[in-house]
């Protein structure tokens, strides 16, 4: 869109709302970017689309919504009363817990008063002249910033297939990431789940209990291990939170930026099939994906050694599942293990044991379109009264494509990014001076405990700020070599891995039409942030500072 179509010109700048720096989100990133912004006296305040504060926490609500990170690493860590203070009653938090977390952080730092709720960002455009943001709502609304951080998440704009025919249905629909605030009742329905990912995985053994019947459309089995949620142990939390400082030091010290996991040291083709197994056999009572995949040091990278993990997995499956036709569609050939993200569950393949729950492959005879009364595939109809769609996320970029970004007369980020996002350090693009990235394309931030990233990034981006302003300057942007560089970069270590075997949301592969590229950075977060300190120790190389 050419720049007098973005709405812009229209509204006088007398009414804009001026700030020091506009942060798009009121999630954990956008909320951590107002305290840390707040800390260097700087007017900053958060736009969030929902009602309410806590991004993915907030939306994501469906039942059996749960983090898969032990909720004493998923927290943040940059107040040691708050982490002190705060009771987790689960191994594991649910949405529930996450979200009254999230919302006391704002209250006990005060963060509510800067951040503007039901406000979607739909345009931001920045002057070249002025070194100045111009962003603008959905209601015509009009802020204007020097600085701009997009804290818009990873999986914040859910995708709800093309299916032909879905408003016909008569029933009602829901999608994982849309979920209603005051929940759904599914007793006495008949109920499709379409998706297995870690959405499906977690809500398809609560609905079954509910559900007259269940129906899970399933296209690609996914492994999924159990997640072993229980109450919190009161000894384990008091241990934990006597040494949280080194816990979390420790943690940042790892690829994942979580704890308590020691580096594996062997190879699992150096170990006999009996060892090997009875490794796995302790990790999956232990429960927890890291534990899993540190077994072995090279479960990611040689395709040999993981077929070892993921047989194991697969034999367990068969184990569970007392229906051997069932058992074989739901295990997983198509991917290595730890490819995909790994789903953790309660129940998931105990769930296809009930006489209430069908498993239906769409693989084989896959959906054609949704009718009046439920679904159709090539192999027949599924009579249903509520459809549910696990159908995941256009990760990563989504959320930022759907804003129209622009600066000058250059091209939009969406059309920079047409054949893949390119960004310096997953923190910044180059032709788009001043806006930062919280955990984007090209960060580790979704391969690690999130709230970890977040944290790492917006202290880089904090001081980056400072120090643009400290140097008397008033633009920042890294070169385009440096961006190609580390794209570059990301690219070769995800091929150095079996990541890229996965038709995963990693490569955009859930969205058709979206470019196959690896999207996340999986050198880990240490040596990430390593780097990223290195980058400010050499005068922020790769980027470019102008008055
Ligand atoms: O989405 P997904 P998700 N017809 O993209 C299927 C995080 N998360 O919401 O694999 C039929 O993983 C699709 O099939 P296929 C976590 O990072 C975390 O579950 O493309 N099926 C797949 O089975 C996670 O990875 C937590 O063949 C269709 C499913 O829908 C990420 O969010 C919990 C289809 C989508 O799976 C996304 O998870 C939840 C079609 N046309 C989410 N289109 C925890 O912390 C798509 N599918 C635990």
């Amino acid at each position: 869109m050419p720049n007098g179509q973005t709405g812009f010109a229209s509204t006088s700048s007398d009414a804009a709302t001026t700030l020091d720096v506009a942060v798009v989100g009121g999630g954990l990133g956008g909320l951590y970017a107002l305290h840390r912004l707040r800390k260097l006296g700087l007017k900053a305040r958060a736009y969030e689309a929902g009602s309410g504060i806590g991004g993915t926490w907030f939306w994501n609500r469906y039942p059996g919504a749960r983090c898969d990170v032990e909720s004493l690493e998923y927290s943040y860590s940059f107040d040691e009363d708050l982490q002190q203070e705060w009771r987790w009653p689960e191994r594991y938090g649910n949405q529930g817990e996450i979200l009254r977390y999230i919302e006391h952080v704002a209250d006990r730092f005060d963060l509510r008063k800067d951040v503007q709720l039901n406000t979607r960002i739909v345009a931001a455009q920045f002057d070249p002249a002025a070194n100045l943001w111009t962003l603008r709502t959905e209601a015509g609304e009009v802020i204007t910033a020097p600085f701009c951080i997009m804290a818009t998440g990873n999986l914040s704009t859910p995708r709800v297939p093309d299916f032909k025919g879905i408003h016909d249905f008569k029933g009602k629909w829901y999608h994982s990431g849309l979920w209603p605030q005051q929940g759904v009742d599914f007793t006495g329905l008949r109920v499709g789940v379409i998706g297995t990912g870690s959405s499906g995985v977690q809500m398809i053994p609560l609905i079954a209990q509910q559900a007259r019947h269940l129906h899970v459309f399933q296209r690609t089995a996914n492994f999924s291990l159990p997640a072993r949620n229980a109450p919190m142990d009161p000894e384990r939390e008091r241990i934990h939170k006597e040494h949280y400082a080194e816990r979390r030091a420790a943690a940042w010290d790892t690829p994942f930026a979580i704890a308590g996991h020691p580096p594996p040291t062997q190879s699992a083709l150096d170990v006999s099939e009996e060892e090997r197994n009875a490794a796995y056999e302790a990790k999956w009572q232990e429960g927890g994906s890291i534990s899993f995949l540190y077994a072995y040091t090279d479960l990611l990278l040689n395709k040999e050694a993981n077929d070892t993990a993921s047989e194991f997995v697969r034999n367990k499956i068969r184990g569970i599942v007392k229906d051997p036709q069932t058992a074989e569609l739901l295990a997983p050939k198509d991917h290595p293990i730890g490819t995909k993200r790994l789903c953790l569950d309660t129940n998931y393949y105990e769930t296809y044991n009930r006489p209430n729950v069908t498993l239906v492959d769409v693989r084989s005879a896959p959906i054609t379109e949704i009718t009046e009364t439920g679904v159709r595939t090539t192999a027949g109809d599924y009579e249903l009264d509520a459809i549910v769609f696990a159908t995941g996320f256009d990760a990563m970029t989504g959320a930022l494509k759907e804003i129209d970004i622009r600066a000058g007369n250059g091209p939009s980020l969406a059309e920079k990014w047409e054949y893949g996002p390119m960004t310096y350090l997953g923190l910044m693009v180059s032709g788009f001076p001043n806006m930062f990235i919280i955990t984007g394309p090209g960060s580790p931030g979704v391969k690690t405990q999130m709230i970890a990233s977040i944290q790492q990034h917006m202290d880089w981006i904090a001081d980056c700020i400072a120090h643009v302003r400290g140097a008397g300057k008033s633009r920042i942007e890294p070169t385009g070599q440096a961006e190609r560089a580390w794209v570059e970069h990301v690219n070769q270590v995800a091929d150095s891995t079996l990541y890229p075997l996965a038709n995963s949301w990693y490569v955009g592969a859930n969205i058709p039409g979206k470019p196959r590229v690896f999207m996340p950075y999986v050198g880990g977060f240490a040596g990430y942030a390593k780097h990223c300190a290195a980058v400010v120790a050499n005068g922020y190389e790769g980027f470019v500072l102008s008055p």
